[in-house]
Formats: C-alpha cells, sequence, structure tokens
C-alpha cells in the first residue's frame, strides 16, 4: 500500500500500543472507552483497510455486507474470535487474526484462583469480615471443602487447559480432560491426564470442572441443562471461557435448587447482563470477564495485533491467521 493502512481500533488501547499504531499506520482510535454503537462500526468498517475490534463487538455478516471493499483484515483483539462471523469474512476475502498464546498463563492463573475461591468459601468470609459481622474464630465456622485430591475435569485441553493442568496439579488434584483430540501420550503423561471420550462421563465424575474451551456453534450450550444435572450435587464448576457453553439460566436453577455446590463464572451468555438471582447466591464468585485483564497480557496482546497487520500489510501471511474451519 503505497499510503499508510487506515486502522480503525475500536476500543482504548494500552498507551504504548495506540502510540505504535500511530506511528505505523493511519489509525483512527477511540478518546472514550465505551463499545462502539452499531452504527459507528459500520462507519468505521465502511473506511478502514484494517479492523481492530475486541470481545465486545460483534462483526457479524450484516455488518460486514455494510464493510467498504477496502477492508480486507480483522485484526481482532483478543484471543477469542466467537464475535467475528468468520465464514462471511472469509466469504468476502477478509482475513482474520487474533492473539493466541500470550493470555495464557495469565487466564489459568485466574482460572486456579477461582478454582480454590469457591470450595474454599473465600467470598463469604470476605464480606463477613467487611461487613463488620464476624464474631471470631470456631472450629466448626466457615468450613469449606478440600482441594487436595480432589478430581479436576477439564474441557478444552488447549492451552489454557494445559496451563491449568499444570498449575493444578501443584494444588493435588488429578487431572481428568475432555477433548476433540487426546493429547499426545508423552503430553498426558507429563500431565498425568486422564482423557474422557465421553464429557457425560467425566462430568459425573468430576468435583471441579474447568471450562476451557472456546464458544463455536460446537460449544454452545455444550453444558446445557441435561449434561449439568449429570454433575454431582457437591461439585464445582468454572467458567474462563464464554458464558455461551454454559446455560446459564439452567446453571442458575441448580445452584438456587441446591443441585451444584457452587460456580465461579468469569464470563456470561448475555454479558454484561447477568442472571440476578446468580447475584442472590452465596456460593458463587461472579466477576467482569477479568480472566485475561493483566497490562502484561494487554500490551503483549497488542504486539501480536500491530504484527499481524504489519505483516498482512506487507503482503505476507499475518501469523495469527484465524481459518473458520480450523476452529
Ligand atoms: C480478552 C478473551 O480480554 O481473548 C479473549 O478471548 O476472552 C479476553 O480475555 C478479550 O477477548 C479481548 O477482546
Amino acid at each position: 500500500m503505497a499510503n499508510k493502512p487506515v486502522v480503525v481500533v475500536t476500543r482504548r488501547l494500552p498507551e504504548v500500543i495506540e502510540a505504535r499504531m500511530m506511528e505505523l499506520f493511519d489509525a483512527r482510535l477511540r478518546d472514550d472507552d465505551t463499545p462502539m454503537l452499531r452504527e459507528e462500526l459500520a462507519k468505521g468498517m465502511a473506511i478502514a483497510d484494517v479492523l481492530v475490534p475486541t470481545v465486545t463487538d460483534r462483526i457479524d455478516a450484516e455488518l460486514l455486507a455494510l464493510a467498504g471493499r477496502r477492508l480486507k483484515l480483522v485484526a481482532n483483539f483478543g484471543a477469542g474470535v466467537d464475535n467475528i462471523d468468520l465464514e462471511t469474512a472469509q466469504s468476502q476475502n477478509i482475513t482474520v487474526t487474533n492473539t493466541p498464546a500470550v493470555l495464557t498463563e495469565d487466564t489459568a492463573d485466574m482460572t486456579m484462583a477461582m478454582i480454590l475461591v469457591v470450595p474454599r468459601r473465600l467470598v463469604e468470609g470476605e464480606r463477613l469480615v467487611s461487613a463488620g459481622q464476624w464474631r471470631g474464630w470456631g472450629p466448626t465456622s466457615m468450613l469449606g471443602h478440600r482441594i487436595w485430591g480432589k478430581r479436576l475435569g477439564i474441557i478444552g485441553m488447549g492451552q489454557i487447559g494445559t496451563a491449568v493442568a499444570r498449575r493444578a496439579r501443584g494444588f493435588g488434584l488429578s487431572i481428568n480432560y475432555h477433548n476433540r483430540r487426546r493429547l499426545p501420550e508423552s503430553a498426558e503423561q507429563g500431565l498425568e491426564a486422564t482423557y474422557w471420550d465421553s464429557l457425560d462421563q467425566m462430568l459425573a465424575h468430576m468435583d471441579i470442572v474447568s471450562v476451557n474451551c472456546p464458544h463455536t456453534p460446537a460449544t454452545y450450550h455444550l453444558l446445557s441443562a441435561r449434561r449439568l444435572a449429570l454433575m454431582k450435587p457437591e461439585a464445582y464448576l468454572v467458567n474462563t471461557s464464554r458464558g455461551e457453553v454454559i446455560d446459564e439460566g439452567a446453571l442458575t436453577a441448580m445452584l438456587r435448587e441446591g443441585r451444584l455446590a457452587g460456580a465461579a463464572l468469569d464470563v456470561f451468555e448475555h454479558a454484561p447482563a447477568i442472571n440476578p438471582k446468580l447475584r442472590e447466591l452465596d456460593n458463587v464468585l461472579l466477576l467482569p470477564h477479568m480472566g485475561s485483564a493483566t497490562l502484561e497480557s494487554r500490551i503483549d496482546m497488542g504486539d501480536k495485533v500491530l504484527i499481524n497487520i504489519r505483516t498482512f500489510v506487507d503482503g505476507h501471511k499475518p501469523p495469527d491467521r484465524v481459518i473458520a474451519k480450523l476452529i
């Protein structure tokens, strides 16, 4: 491209990333950090060579139809690409990239923290103290459940699932997993992980279940009411992936009825809306999609976006291309 490409960025990014964007490209940055309205997105896509959206922008077929002919790259700021209609983008010859790998360890840390918090009742304990209601130690007060020796079932053994498994072993959890593809034997041995071909079977035997698979048409409501009902009533559920993987209504009902011991959720089916009944429960931890929210991770994600755009603009295949049928 003779002129600098027009790069439309939908949200505020770390300062160093925005500065580099301005140096390298004709970057159109935001002044405020609210999600763009659909009309604003459509306007941006009409003038952009490259669009940099995030999880809060739904780049669907309707919007892609309004895109200008010059839009050739959607460089997502994020690993998950369920906010983008990949098939339609592909059919319009628009390349899509994402930011894998750089948020793996931070998301796994958060998952591990969430695995610990609910069984050990940290939220309830904190509320008791901060409300000034703690009357002192008691041998039977605030009893939670032991982590060590329990069975962890990981749904989706990709980079994040594997990073969770590595941490969980240090906490004495036995590692079980369900994945589309079984891991190579050496990887399984390294993690002492047990593969469950049947998700139903795995769910029925686990003490803690962690959702670490992407949201795709195939994983939408993977944890349906029927599957959730297979879990043991004393089991816990943790989700740092995408809310859509779990039927949130069914999960809420089960938690309310005591058919599941607790849940820790960083993502929600209709985020930022949350089923209000979930907020009434003591045995849940609800977080505002902060699994990868570290400054380091955001800068690394921004660097990946810059590299993807730069490589593409230079006429090469960007390193993090997303191919619809491989997801
Ligand atoms: C990101 C995430 O913060 O990268 C992902 O898939 O879920 C998050 O951790 C978000 O997607 C940024 O767009």
